[in-house]
């Protein structure tokens, strides 16, 4: 009686930890998965797009480009109107430069938040 008394507690410890060992192993890969994603987000965030400018409007800090495909929201080649996060961006470049640039929705507004003239 006294052995059956000690087996039972033993095995019931034993069941518990097997179980919770496979709880931590499933959250382990759960949240290497995650660290996957979140490698995978700004790089496409921060993607540069191809363009052209096609018109600058310094008065009211817009600037029209003749864009590349932007992957990070889904957006084909087109022409479109931009909001200038700085104006002072819209001093570097004039009508018919090829650009690089990134660009972020704000609210409804598509806004360039860097631009580069490339050569
Ligand atoms: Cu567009």
């Amino acid at each position: 009686m006294k052995s059956l008394n000690l087996l039972i507690p033993m095995t019931l410890f034993t069941l518990t930890s097997v179980a919770s060992s496979g709880v931590v192993a499933q959250m382990k890969m759960d949240s290497g998965k995650m660290g996957d994603m979140k490698m995978e987000q700004p790089a496409a965030a921060v993607e540069m797009i191809d363009g052209e400018v096609r018109k600058v409007d310094a008065n009211s800090k817009k600037i029209t480009i003749k864009h590349g495909a932007i992957k990070n929201i889904d957006m084909p080649p087109m022409t479109m109107v931009f909001q200038a996060k700085d104006p002072a961006m819209l001093e570097k470049v004039q009508k018919g430069d090829k650009v690089k640039f990134k660009a972020a929705m704000d609210g409804s507004a598509m806004v360039v938040t860097e631009i580069q003239v490339t050569k």
